[in-house]
Formats: C-alpha cells, structure tokens, sequence
C-alpha cells in the first residue's frame, strides 16, 4: 500500500493508461464490462462540480476585490488576466474548429447514453428563443439549480453572491470566510478522488480500446497533441510577446528565470503544489518585488488558468465533434465565456479542468459522456495545461512589476549567468 502511494501519482496514471490499451486491445468488446469502474470515477468528478464551483468562484470572486486595495498593480493584473484568458479560450476554439479532433469518433455509434444524445439532438431541434435562454440563466430557485446541476444559472449565483461579498465589507467577512475555507476543503475532497484516477483511466482506456478501436485512440491521441500545440502558443506567443513588447525585458531570461517553475509545474500538475517555487523564481530569478510576487501569482494560482481555458474550448469542441452537436455562434460565446469562468472557478490542483468540463458541455449540449472518452489521457494533458498555468502567472507578475517600478532587473537572471 506504502509503495503504491509513494509512486507519483502521474507515473501511476500514465502506467494505468498503457496497461489499459492492452487490455483493451487483447480483451476486445468484453472490455465494456469493466467500463463501470470508469463511470464510478466519472460519477465521483461530476460529484465534484457544484460545491467547487460555488466555493471556488465565490471565493475567486470576492478575493478580486483585493485587487483594487493595491490600485495600479491590481487593475493591470486583472486586465492581463482578463485579456490573457479570452486569447487562450478562443485559441482552443480556433484550433478546434480547424483540426477537428473529434472528427475521428463516432459518438453516435457508441451509444454510450442515448438520452444524451437525445437531449442534445432535442437542443439543437428546439432551439429557445432568446428571451427563454435569458430566463433560463436566472436563478430563480438556487438550490434547484444545484440540484440540477444547472452550471449556468449557478455560476451567476456564485458570481452575485461573490459581488455580495465585496460589496459587504468588513460585514461580509465572515461569509468570505466560509467559501474560502470551503474552497480549500473541496480542494482536498477532489484530490481524494484524484487518487481513483488510476482505476478510472485503466477501466476507461481498456473500454475505449476495445470497444472503439485504434480510430478511437488516434483521435485521442491527435486531441492531446493539439492540446500541447495551443499551450505551446499561448506561452510561446502570448507570455513571450508579453515579456518582450510590455514588460521590455529579455525573453530567453524570462523563461531561463521561470525553468524551475515549469519542471515542477509539468510534474506535479498542480498550480498550487508549484506556488512556493513560482515565487522564488519570480523574486530570485526575475527580480519581482516580494508584495507584487506574492500577490499576483498567488491569486494568478486560483484564478488565472489560461492553459485550462485553451482546454476548455478544444475538449468542448472535441465533444461536439464526436457526437455530432452542432455549435452556433451564440454557443461559441457561451463556450469563451464560461471557459473563462471555469478557469477561474477551477481549483490549481490535478484535474480541475477535467471537472470544469462538466461545467461547459452542460451548457452547450454536448454530452458529458465526452468525459469518460478523454478521462484516460487528462492527466497527460494536465500536466502541460498546469504549466501553462504557472507561465502565465510568473508572466503577468513579471509584467505587472515591471511597468509599475516593482521589479529590480539588476536581480533579474541573465544569459551570462553560469
Ligand atoms: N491542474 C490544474 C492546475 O493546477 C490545471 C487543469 O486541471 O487544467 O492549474
């Protein structure tokens, strides 16, 4: 037992994922019944959605309010963050749309839920007027709404209830209390479930392999790389062009300062567990001053996952694809903006993105049995969406200090460093 834990737990996924492709290869059809244990994995994450979104975005929310009491530095980080967000999410669309992943499957013939697929074909078919679609994101019943899992209605719960938070004051305190610890309880309570990732993966890739062939496989596999190719962008792109053309400060050391950050950002996928490392980086290696460091890439940790945000609208698309739900532009929109609210309700631990899926697919229509297809090679993509996370925090904080005068460039890394 000792040793099956003292194994990192990505070794253990990725060992899980392999083993269960020859399973499923050797065991063919008959692997569909094991598939259960992968829906137990898949039941135990959508478990996960309401109170992580209700705490993570409350406390998300109201700790924004933080942001104004340090004025100038504040207001940049959240417009980078802001700005940041949308480019990534609109990157995973575009290279959805594109490259198509999805295109490989055939949902339909998997029949893996009928009634979802019922209910998205019954969505495209009925399309609501617009004043229904309003009303419906009301939440006119809150506790309804979570029993429904109803992410739309939910998430402006939890956004007004966050804005009730702010605008109380010291009296709300109390309350921002509770949903931050909460926050961090429903942390703890995903990671318990995290540890069945390795059952989960083995029992859904043996499905997938067996059931859907090597067409299946590919496709997941082309879904990985591109999840790889939009992370690679955005840091490449969006933080280097940040670095360079904002911050004016030298590329190559900006990410020669972050290496440390990124090693174990990629190991451990988790935004949080890299934290202490990221501020060390951001303080010793670029010279961000301790107030602006600390602040922003702590915040950054909870609230700025761009790489999740890029995920968010390739796997929604990866989903439509598969299942043949037709998006319109009304549900690009709906995608950009609530795969920016997922990245900002999802928690900087292993597989928050995977549980934020639920978030927009329920919104759009496209099955959240798209979640036990992809289940298997999360973590794999996890890791780099989590690495993403963590440039974007050291480039926001590294950006934001150096166009306040919070940054010491004399500390800042340089190519003639040994
Ligand atoms: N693992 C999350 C993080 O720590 C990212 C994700 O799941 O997408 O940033």
């Amino acid at each position: 037992m000792k040793t099956w834990f003292a194994i990192p737990l990505w070794q253990r996924v990725i060992g899980a994922l392999i083993l269960g492709i020859v399973v499923g290869f050797l065991w063919g059809p008959g692997a569909e019944s094991i598939k259960i244990i992968g829906d137990i994995f898949i039941a135990f994450i959508k478990m996960l959605v309401v109170p992580l979104i209700f705490f993570s975005l409350v406390a998300g929310v109201a700790s924004i309010g933080d942001l104004r009491k340090l004025g100038s530095v504040g207001w940049r980080a959240l417009v980078l963050f802001v700005v940041t967000g949308q480019i990534a999410v609109w990157l995973g669309l575009a290279i959805g749309t594109l490259l198509a992943p999805g295109s490989g499957i055939d949902g339909r013939s998997m029949a893996l839920d009928p009634a979802a697929l019922e209910k998205a074909n019954d969505r495209r078919e009925n399309a609501q007027s617009f004043q229904d679609m309003i009303l419906e994101v009301v939440p006119s019943s809150p506790v309804q709404v979570m029993a429904d899992v109803n992410v739309l209605p939910l998430i402006v719960f939890s956004l007004l209830i966050g804005i009730g938070i702010l605008m109380a004051k010291e009296e709300g305190e109390p309350v921002l209390k509770i949903f931050e610890s909460g926050s961090v309880v429903m942390q703890k309570v995903t990671m318990i479930v995290m540890e069945l990732t390795p059952f989960g993966v083995f029992a859904l890739m043996a499905w997938v392999a067996g059931t859907l062939g090597l067409e299946a496989l590919q496709a997941l596999g082309f879904l990985v790389a591109l999840n790889y190719l939009g992370c690679f962008l955005i840091i490449g792109i969006v933080y280097g062009g940040m670095i360079k053309l904002i911050a004016r400060l030298p590329v190559i050391d900006f990410f020669r300062g972050i290496a440390d950050a990124i090693a174990v950002s990629y190991s451990t996928a988790s935004s949080n567990a890299t934290l202490p490392v990221t501020l060390r980086c951001a303080e010793r290696n670029l010279g961000v001053s301790n107030s602006v460091a600390s602040f922003i890439i702590a915040l950054g940790a909870t609230i700025n996952m761009n790489g999740t945000a890029m995920y968010l609208g390739l796997a929604t698309l990866f989903g439509a694809q598969a299942f043949g739900v037709d998006l319109s532009w009304a549900d690009y929109f709906t995608i950009s903006i609530l795969g920016t609210l997922g990245a900002i309700g999802a928690a900087g631990i292993p597989g928050a993105g995977l549980i934020m899926m639920v978030l927009v697919f329920g919104a759009v229509g496209v099955p959240l049995e798209t979640i036990a297809l992809v289940a298997g090679v999360d973590r794999i993509m996890d890791m780099m969406r989590t690495t993403t996370n963590v440039s974007g925090d050291a480039a926001v904080a590294t950006t934001v200090a150096s166009l306040t005068g919070e940054l010491d460039r004399a500390e800042m890394i340089s190519a003639d460093d040994v």
